[in-house]
């Protein structure tokens, strides 16, 4: 693995040392969390663990379901329960591209506060005094593993179950692109330490409302095409949520990577009236990531996300428009 598109202001190294000479640290991550996020945070807090640092882990939205089976979640604070008024020294920021993915626990931040930016997000505006980003990772948490070895603190199957989840989630259970000869080498080793695939995949796979399932059904129901067939759609309305209460639509996105031939795929979720969170693949050189900035969202050349304003219709136009210059030569 090269480590050519590593950007850093620190080494590795060099974050492991200043996190021994600190004392007490706030650990969090981007707002509606991943697998991989969930995860690095949570073994993050269990290298401080182990250093006997003090440490809390906040986060300014509520786990999903689908997550609470991972250990330790229930010590992840809302916060409201940590209290708006605290001040921290050292915030730890994992796998967030830029601090307002983080939400409102940005506000702990203050003028003397040091961030300590960890991330595999090619996006990842290097804020901080402290910022390691490293887009060949295929999750964060691959890179916190890595503060694992270098700190040589013993990993435990609760650790190992927690590092081997995040990257099957980033990597859709080793589907992706960014799969590769490490994430599946540190995989290896998590399941020779005990963690077992088909129990944690199935935790994460096999758990759906039959909600979620109804409302996919509607989502494929409106399917639409543009661009001869290169690009496919789907949606999901205010109704369609009302109808389903308990649909959980993340990786709904990735269904529509069954259909032949389509170049790029993407969802939109109305989650508010008029306000559409719109989710991005990309199989071709069209680099979602940089769709999704026009509309001030983010994530990888792959899969990415915004939000967008308006009506289905005129989000749906809005993001044609953003594809044609890629697609101008079917027409
Ligand atoms: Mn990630």
């Amino acid at each position: 693995m090269t480590d050519s598109s590593v950007r850093h202001s620190h080494t590795l190294e060099e974050i492991v040392q200043y996190i021994m000479q600190e004392d007490e640290f706030l650990i969090t991550t981007h707002i509606n969390p991943d697998g991989d996020s969930l995860t690095s945070i949570l073994v993050f807090a269990s290298i401080l663990r182990q250093l006997n640092k003090i440490y809390t882990v906040v986060l300014d939205d509520p786990i999903p379901v689908k997550f609470q089976f991972l250990p330790d979640i229930e010590k992840v604070l809302t916060m409201e329960k940590l209290g708006m008024d605290k001040v921290y020294k050292n915030v730890v920021v994992l796998d967030a591209s830029n601090l307002d993915r983080i939400g409102d626990t940005k506000s702990y931040i203050q003028e003397n506060t040091r961030v300590i930016n960890i991330d595999h997000h090619p996006g990842n505006t290097e804020f901080g005094e402290f910022f390691y980003i490293d887009p060949d990772q295929s999750s964060t948490v691959e890179l916190v593993h890595q503060l694992y070895q270098i700190f040589e603190l013993p990993l435990n199957l609760q650790i190992a179950e927690l590092i081997y989840t995040g990257i099957v989630c980033d990597t859709g259970c080793f589907r992706y692109s960014n799969t590769n000869a490490q994430s599946l080498e540190v995989s290896a080793e998590m399941v020779r330490l005990g963690a077992v695939p088909s129990k944690i995949i199935g935790q994460l796979q096999n758990q759906h409302s039959d909600h979620t399932l109804r409302a996919l059904g509607r989502a494929f129901s409106r399917i639409e095409f543009d661009f001869n067939e290169r690009v496919v759609g789907m949606s999901l309305n205010q109704n369609d949520l009302r109808d389903y209460p308990s649909t959980d639509t993340e990786g709904f996105v990735n269904y529509l990577l069954m259909i032949q031939d389509t170049q790029v795929q993407y969802f939109v979720k109305e989650v508010a009236p008029n306000c559409h969170r719109v989710s991005f693949r990309s199989r071709c050189d069209v680099d979602v990531n940089k769709i999704a900035s026009q509309f001030k969202g983010g994530g990888h050349a792959t899969a990415a996300g915004c939000f967008i304003e308006g009506s289905l219709s005129n989000v749906r136009r809005q993001v044609v428009e953003k594809l044609t210059p890629y697609f101008e030569s079917v027409l």
